[in-house]
């Protein structure tokens, strides 16, 4: 279709104007529908909308530039020096083109480019979505000389496209206030947004993004200053591996890079070893994470595996080897992303997250081959790290398993013998259970004391917990730690030929509650719980099963009278509450350095009585910087490690 036919198309949706609104009302009586959700999730979504639009601007050759402002009042600007929006009239319509592409659900800015279109998922609704949801929008215009205006409420024009001025720019402006009638939260997180711009300028090399958050207070009303960032990769991929490896040792110097057209569909790959024994791979389709995976991924997994494997075999690299290689073995320790453009992707999957066309997984495979074949060919001394690195795989695999059958013949995994430490709980179904994982067995002992035995049990872990970022996975299943979280859950350690895969449908709770104390020891035991839960069973975090408890930092008494406080704002305030003259005269303050202080009746009023406690729950917002944080937190490398506590964790200043 054409671009005027496309705004024809528009226009005829839109002949009557009590139409165009009925649209937009669906929006907004579904918003779920068309963002996913009105949670944190879905207010973000607004921002990648806009940005969308103009990164296909910026594919489509007229754009290199994209900045992003978080307002004091949690409004965004976005703006792009583009072609902008088309402000003309149109005939028909009696209306600007810049009014149809805002208030005409999916007109969309894409008229003009035979682009990728990313229909089927929930990206590519267009921004007149963006602006159904949002308490006020203006969009601004610079083109053909003119400054162009126009503002909306609620979706709805507030008057005709104006012009404010002479420019002698182009490009676009949008300013939204989401409404906070629709979102249930409403305050930007700078972090979210920042790893998928960052991602985003991986994805899109060339382009120059900026964000910058002008807010000078916190959620919880910190001064803070205002942050800035400006993204930009000339080399794409390769730099996102970079990113993505910064804190892992690799095996080669520089990551291999891949990319070609076949039908209609460009790929890019980048991919490189590491010493370390996790898979790290990361796709997308029309910029979109494909989180659950689907045909290019399968493609790019055939490719590598047919094309290394016959590498090795000709090269007679695996003809010392005694059992079997598998799939698995080809990717541990590896770090790759998978950028491909579909012009009609098919989304599929719980999340729409994964790609269905099928002619993508022979294009992918084929793409992989060649040119991995021609890098091995090239770079023997290379070819040789990563083929002994399977190798190496394939070794510890074999290990492991014997391992894990030792383990299994002493019936220590089987769910008949459930962990000597475990209080467990009376009530059997799932839905209604929680198991608190304690750090020490003195907590442990205050909350099996505290608890509902009902519903809630309790697993003491005792020291620390394995460091699975930096361990072989027969270590991990050696651990005697792990090996009760697995029991205790009821999930069983995948097969042979699947090892990845998790069982859910044996999970005997369906909250776990990770409880550490509020200090830097027990936060760092919290990331390696998590770590462990991220590498071994993401599937439980994805289903939004894993939470972390929040103790209490400080008891305030006075008389009779005890309150307790999670953070320092919080006792400021009680302090004041409480005192007549502001000062903390004639007030009892404990400071909780451990679960262990409190007896069992405060550790059940304050962190485990659903009544009175906040769970954190854990939920992974962009797999790519989630994989970049682990690595960092448990790699090596202080350096990075104690700048990320620094800057992340409240619970490091306060025993400072
Ligand atoms: C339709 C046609 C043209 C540009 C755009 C849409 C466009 C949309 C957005 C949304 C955000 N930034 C944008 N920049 C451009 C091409 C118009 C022409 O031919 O000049």
């Amino acid at each position: 279709m054409t671009e005027e036919e496309k705004i024809q198309q528009a226009a005829d949706y839109g002949a009557n104007n009590i139409q165009v609104l009925e649209g937009l009302e669906a929006v907004r009586k579904r918003p779920a529908m068309y963002i996913g959700d009105v949670n944190v999730r879905g207010l973000h979504h607004l921002v990648y909308e806009v940005v969308d639009n103009s990164i296909d601007e910026a594919m489509a050759g007229f754009c290199s530039k994209i900045d992003i402002v978080i307002h004091k009042d949690n409004s965004i600007s976005v703006t792009d020096n583009g072609r902008g929006i088309p402000t003309g009239m149109h005939e028909k319509e009696h209306r600007s083109a810049l009014e149809v592409v805002l208030t005409v659900l999916h007109a969309g800015g894409k008229f003009d480019k035979g682009s990728y279109k990313v229909s089927g998922g929930l990206h590519g609704v267009g921004v007149s979505c963006v602006n159904a949801l949002s308490k006020h929008l203006t969009a601004e215009v610079h083109r053909e000389g003119k400054v162009f205006v126009q503002e909306y409420a609620y979706g709805k024009p507030l008057y005709p496209v104006k012009v404010v001025g002479d420019s002698d720019k182009t490009g676009t402006k949008i300013t939204f206030l989401p409404d906070d009638g629709i979102f249930i939260v409403s305050v930007y997180s700078y972090d979210i947004l920042s790893a998928r711009m960052r991602e985003l300028a991986y994805l899109n090399k060339g382009i120059t993004i900026s964000l910058s958050d002008e807010r000078d207070t916190d959620a919880e009303g910190n001064h803070v200053e205002p942050k800035s960032e400006v993204f930009h990769s000339e080399n794409g991929l390769t730099d996102f591996i970079n990113y993505l490896d910064e804190n892992r040792e690799k095996l080669t110097p520089e990551p291999i890079a891949i990319s070609g057209e076949r039908g209609n569909v460009p790929v890019e790959i980048a991919l490189e070893y590491s010493t370390t024994f996790s898979e790290n791979l990361h796709s997308y389709v029309n910029n979109i994470n494909t989180h659950e995976g689907g045909t290019h991924l399968a493609g790019f997994r055939r490719g590598l595996t047919r094309t290394l494997k016959a590498y090795a075999d000709k090269e007679g690299m695996f003809s010392k080897l005694k059992f079997e290689i598998n799939g698995d073995d080809f990717r541990e320790g590896l770090t790759a992303v998978i950028s491909v453009k579909v012009p009609e992707p098919q989304f599929e999957g719980q999340t729409k997250t994964k790609l269905g066309n099928n002619e993508v997984m022979g294009i992918v495979d084929q793409i992989v081959a060649e040119h991995l074949n021609n890098y091995l060919e090239e770079h023997p001394k290379e070819a040789k790290m990563i083929v002994d690195k399977v190798v190496l795989a394939a070794t510890a695999r074999h290990a492991a398993r014997k391992a894990r059958e030792a383990v299994q013949r002493k019936g220590v995994l089987s769910s008949a013998s459930l962990p000597g430490k475990l209080a467990d709980c009376s009530d059997r179904h799932p839905e209604n259970t929680e198991l608190y994982l304690v750090e020490g067995d003195s907590a442990g002992g205050s909350a099996k004391q505290g608890r509902d035995r009902t519903f809630q049990a309790i697993l003491p872990l005792r020291g620390k917990i394995l460091n699975v970022e930096k361990a072989m996975q027969h270590r991990a299943f050696e651990s005697e730690a792990i090996r009760n979280i697995y029991t205790a859950l009821g999930v069983t350690i995948g097969t042979e030929e699947d090892s990845k895969a998790l069982n859910l449908e044996k999970l005997r709770y369906h909250k776990v509650i990770i409880m550490t104390d509020a200090d830097v020891d027990g936060s760092h035991i919290s990331t390696l719980i998590l770590t462990f839960f991220y590498r071994y069973m993401p599937e439980l975090i994805e289903k939004g099963y894993v939470y972390i408890a929040t103790p209490p930092l400080y008891l305030i008494k006075k008389g009779s009278v005890a309150r307790y406080c999670w953070t320092d704002e919080e006792r400021a305030q009680i302090v004041k509450e409480l005192s007549n003259d502001g000062t903390d005269k004639g007030l009892h303050i404990q400071r909780y350095k451990g679960l262990g202080e409190m007896n069992p009746e405060q550790l059940w009023s304050t962190t485990m009585d659903p009544k009175n406690r906040t769970l954190r729950q854990i939920s992974i917002e962009n797999g790519a910087e989630a994989d970049y944080i682990f690595s960092m937190l448990m790699g090596d490398d202080v350096g990075p490690r104690r700048q990320f506590i620094e800057e992340n964790a409240t619970y490091a200043n306060v025993d400072a």
